[in-house]
């Protein structure tokens, strides 16, 4: 007999859907609103597991719509749309797909920080316009022998540090406590590290305790000449804040993967020629996504199995 699987409708990609309806009789559940609604009322019960996105998450409230829920496998690390507490208390466990993605948002955090350093996207627009050699092309900052600060050194903030030493930056870090055993200089707060910092890169996991954790006051600390590059999530940053000092050059620009109300992206920002922005792209690589997708089969095997997750939140 073949288990049965909920799938959340637009979250994962028909690769990985084809490769779960290989194994699972599976069902769509339809994105919230009021079709979701419909669809729980009148067929929650009997699905025991059910595959996600960090961008959607499980909440309390759909946990208690599913009211066989055992397993949640969800297609990313970030946990901030998931209610952990609630889920533990039903004994629901869940699969997720941490570390396999370290390396392609270290390299997206980088991507974006040369961008903006280096004008890369100015350049190549400058060169397709026929600029080159009639007008001058703007300089650029060096980024070899500057101070990298990293809000969040997780697994992720971890890779970024290693990438800085082959720049030859300096790195410090703001965690809530110092990590154990850091070579790096921890900085008690957001606001101290993004003072000392020329370039403060946000990888911290989002959910409330980070929501704007970067103030306006860390923006000001930053200052005129500093660069703020944020591959986590929208929420870790005031955005309005953000829009007013990038506005009036009160920091030097910003790399964004991330928004607040993403996919919305707010107007202002766009035509601001002092950011350099992405369609959250951190994981996305063929080669991580075919890992995490690889780690979303194997969490819900290894649960149908009676087996502990592999990686198991
Ligand atoms: C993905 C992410 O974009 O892993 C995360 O937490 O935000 C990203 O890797 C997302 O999970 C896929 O939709």
């Amino acid at each position: 007999m073949r288990h049965r699987l909920l799938i959340q409708e637009g979250a994962l990609s028909p690769t990985l859907q084809a490769r779960l309806q290989e194994r699972y009789e599976t069902q769509q559940l339809p994105r919230p609103g009021a079709e979701r609604d419909a669809f729980l009322a009148a067929n929650g019960k009997g699905w025991e597991a059910i595959a996600t996105t960090a961008g959607y998450g499980c909440d309390a409230q759909l946990a208690s719509s599913l009211p066989d829920l055992k397993v949640v496998s969800s297609f990313g690390v970030g946990l901030d749309k998931f209610d952990l507490p609630a889920l533990a208390e039903r004994g629901i466990v869940v699969g997720y797909t941490p570390d396999v993605l370290n390396d392609a948002v270290a390299d997206l955090a980088f991507a974006l920080l040369l961008a903006l350093s280096r004008r890369i996207v100015e350049a190549d627009a400058f060169v397709r316009r026929g600029d080159w050699p009639s007008k001058p092309f703007p300089m650029a900052t060096q980024v070899a022998g500057k101070k990298l600060g990293i809000v969040g050194l997780g697994r992720i903030g971890s890779v970024v540090a290693r990438r800085a030493s082959g720049f030859d930056m300096e790195v410090r870090y703001h965690n809530r406590n110092p990590v154990a055993g850091s070579p790096f200089v921890h900085e008690p707060t957001a606001r101290g590290l993004a003072r000392w910092a020329d370039f403060l890169v946000i990888i911290a996991a989002g959910g409330p305790q980070a929501r704007h954790l970067v103030t306006r006051e860390v923006l000001e600390a930053l200052g005129p000449r500093g660069y703020l590059i944020n591959v986590s999530r929208g929420s870790v940053v005031d955005e309005a804040a953000l829009i007013d000092h990038l506005q009036q050059k009160r920091i030097a620009g910003a790399g964004l993967d991330v928004f607040e109300t993403e996919p919305q992206v707010p107007e202002a920002l766009r035509q601001l020629d002092n950011v350099v922005l992405a369609p959250h792209i951190g994981s996305q690589t063929e080669e991580t996504r075919e890992a995490m997708a690889q780690r979303v089969i194997d969490n819900l095997e290894a649960y149908f199995a009676g087996r502990a997750l592999p990686s198991a939140a």
